[in-house]
């Protein structure tokens, strides 16, 4: 920033000349600063520049040159530097990594990259929210969007997923409605990133066909513990061609390394509040700590006599197959390895579409999937602006790629020659179609009439999610009772929280009159008329989220409270036990300069005590001496550090000094709480939460 002049002095002085009045900012102890390895500063047009620090002016105090061409510039790119956002998955973090096939699916496609076993191809994988505007909390209740772009040697293939199997609509004619409902009310601009409103839930109340992607959306699925913990679906079934010719079905699902665990709501909450960036700082950290995520690629093949049997239409997004019915194969891997360079230029530029198929393999009849191959392609122009955004380094394949399109908004390319037209007999090097080319399933088409129709073999909402919600384990089911408990205790409209819980009377009767018990609703509201009556599916263990925890500490964090005076040793032993188990460490005390330990020695801290509470944390330890105890049984920070660990039902490990902050908290001794002295004991609690230990410490309806 420029000095300001003394206000009296009104004298002209020469342009050359610096006196006390006209300063020229720091600009000069800047110059001194640049050494030879710093490259020169120049304008958009390369002009070098010998003052980054002031605007043009003629006199110390006067007014600013329209000259100022230099200022002009920056300001000008300035104020264009931000892009639409996108309408829905604005808030997304994202990494580069690889996907290497381990099984060749050989027999049912020609996709090289589902057929080339041990080859490593490149990829870049975004995480999203999809209610929420760019700048909105990574932990509201919401789906998570997980897409992938592979760039394959024949050409690139997206992976457009969630972390849900079903999802909420069968047609795309229904997703601006579904979208409009689920963003922020229109007239009021709230709540952000958020379901727990009016419109959303009016509009399933409405919907049916909702159901059982909200019953998901309900449970622990919609409140992820990290991104590199959550399963991805491809939602539709796709097809497979052959190199004979013959085709088959398949879902592609990703299975995280570390298992799926999500985080418990009243955690949540708190999370949101202490840290926004949480799950884009946690894949960031995890990733820089040489911690890379990683996921299998699992997938489901059938065939259409396979389907003709099941008792649902495959080609329903709302819809899955359960693995019982048709199992898993894995068949690759996807490592993120690396975090992009710039946030801008790759994670928000990157451009997915369901449409970026390679050879081998091809769409369903899927009415969502349909209408999703029009939309992706359709944003991105006035997302990006352009037809060529497929040339941003994010978006360009990185197999060659050439064809006789032209021209368009920001052209990055200057084709030579004359011709743009094909067929042509001027060019010998103009690109030709090839027999290797991509083709479609020659599938003959269903005989029907035109029409604005919805299958009948669409018409049941609630038998899938009625085996949802029974397949859950018990605490689980108590979760998915809360949600809907707290997000219609939400909707201020009382039809409407009265025509869900009808709705919920057709999923599960006990789900409805727990969700009726919480909202004190009675009398109970009358199921409404039901298309196809619910029935009874076999349940489905797969889809519990707490039976998928990985029984392991790795990815994890534990956090170790600490002060002046804690036993150095304790804190070692503890430390390399965690670390030992696969987790990272992070040091937690009242001064973010450190503590001094009982061996007299500073040990610096990670966090400071009240920006690092213990939500941030898989499990926690206390060591304190009894005088820090004392300490900060007077201190809320310290207070909450432990009693939120407690009601999160996380792991506790605490050695004898630290019993005054336990008690003060209101911890009380279960098998999750231990000594820490016993630290093998507690690398083993706290590879789970203390479920047993939720009753106890919350009303579950
Ligand atoms: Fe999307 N979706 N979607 N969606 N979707 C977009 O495309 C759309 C659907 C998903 O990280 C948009 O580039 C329609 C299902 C993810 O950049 C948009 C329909 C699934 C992402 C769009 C659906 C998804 C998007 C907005 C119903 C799971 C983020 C920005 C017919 C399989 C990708 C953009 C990223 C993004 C449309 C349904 C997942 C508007 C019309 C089903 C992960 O084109």
């Amino acid at each position: 920033m420029a000095t300001r002049a003394k206000p009296a002095s009104r004298s002209r002085t020469p342009a050359s000349a610096t006196t006390a009045s006209e300063t020229r900012g720091n600009a000069d102890e800047l110059h001194q600063l640049a050494g030879a390895a710093h490259p020169p500063m120049t304008t958009n047009q390369g002009v070098p520049l010998s003052d980054d620090q002031n605007s043009l002016r003629p006199s110390p105090r006067g007014p600013t040159l329209l000259e100022d061409f230099i200022l002009r510039e920056k300001i000008t790119h300035f104020d264009h530097e931000r892009i639409p956002e996108r309408i829905v998955h604005a808030r997304g973090s994202a990494a580069h990594g690889y996907f290497e096939l381990n099984r060749s699916l050989g027999r049912y496609t020609t996709a090289k990259i589902l057929t080339e076993v041990g080859r490593k191809t490149p990829l870049f994988t975004r995480f999203s929210t999809v209610a929420g505007g760019a700048g909105s909390i990574d932990t509201p209740r919401d789906a998570r969007g997980i897409a992938t772009k592979i760039y394959t040697s024949e050409g690139n293939w997206d992976l457009v997923g969630i972390n849900f199997a079903p999802f909420f609509i069968q047609d795309a004619m229904k997703f601006p409605d579904l979208v409009h409902a689920l963003k922020m009310e229109p007239d009021r601009g709230y709540p952000q990133a958020a379901s727990a409103h009016d419109t959303f839930w009016d509009f399933v109340s409405l919907t049916p066909e909702t159901l059982h992607a909200v019953t998901w959306l309900m449970s622990d699925r919609g409140i992820p513990r990290s991104l590199r913990m959550i399963e991805g679906f491809m939602i539709h079934s796709f097809r497979l061609l052959a190199a004979d010719g013959s085709t088959s079905f398949v879902k592609f699902h990703w299975r995280p390394k570390l298992g799926v665990q999500a985080t418990v709501w009243d955690e949540t909450v708190k999370i949101t509040g202490a840290d926004p960036d949480y799950h884009r700082r946690d894949l960031f950290e995890a990733i820089q700590r040489g911690d890379f995520p990683e996921w299998e690629l699992a997938v489901q093949l059938f065939t259409q006599e396979q389907a003709d049997t099941f008792p649902f239409d495959h080609l329903d997004a709302t819809k899955l197959i359960p693995e019982e019915l048709v199992p898993l194969t894995v068949i690759g891997r996807m490592v993120l390895d690396r975090w992009p360079d710039n946030f801008f230029a790759e994670t928000e530029q990157v451009a997915f579409c369901p449409s970026h198929l390679v050879p081998g393999i091809d769409f369903s009849d899927d009415p969502l999937l349909q209408g999703r191959l029009f939309s992706y392609l359709d944003t991105q122009l006035s997302r990006l602006g352009t037809p060529n955004f497929h040339q941003l380094p994010i978006n360009a394949p990185k197999c060659p790629f050439a064809n006789l399109q032209r021209d368009a908004q920001m052209q990055m390319q200057s084709p030579p020659g004359r011709v743009s037209y094909e067929p042509n007999s001027l060019s010998d090097s103009s690109p030709r179609e090839t027999p290797r080319g991509f083709q479609h399933g020659a599938e003959p088409a269903e005989p029907g009439r035109k029409g604005r129709i919805r299958a009948e073999s669409f018409a049941d909402h609630y038998s899938q999610a009625r085996r949802f919600y029974r397949s859950q384990s018990q605490p689980e089911q108590a979760h998915v009772a809360s949600a809907f408990v707290f997000e219609l205790s939400r909707v201020e409209t009382p039809h409407v929280r009265a025509a869900v819980v009808g709705h919920l009377r057709h999923v599960d009767e006990g789900l409805a009159a727990r969700v009726a018990a919480g909202l004190a609703l009675s009398p109970m509201p009358p199921a409404p008329p039901a298309r196809v009556a619910p029935v009874d599916l076999p349940l489905s263990p797969a889809l519990q989220t707490i039976g998928k925890m990985k029984d392991t500490l790795k990815g994890r964090l534990v956090g170790i409270l600490i002060h002046d005076g804690s036993d150095a040793a304790t804190v070692k032993a503890l430390r390399k036990v965690i670390v030992a188990a696969g987790a990272a460490v992070r040091i937690v005390a009242p001064k973010v300069g450190g503590a001094i330990l009982s061996d007299g020695r500073k040990m610096p801290a990670d966090g400071q005590l009240a920006g690092t509470p213990s939500v941030f944390f898989d499990a926690v330890a206390i060591v304190l001496s009894e005088a820090a105890a004392k300490q900060l049984t007077a201190e809320s920070a310290a207070r909450d550090f432990v009693s939120d660990a407690f009601v999160h039902l996380k792991a506790i490990a605490a050695d004898a000094g630290a019993q005054r902050l336990l008690k003060a908290a209101g911890v009380r001794r279960d098998a999750g709480v231990v000594d820490a002295a016993d630290a093998r004991d507690f690398v083993v609690l706290a590879r789970t939460r203390q479920w047993a230990r939720e009753p106890k410490v919350r009303m579950l309806p």
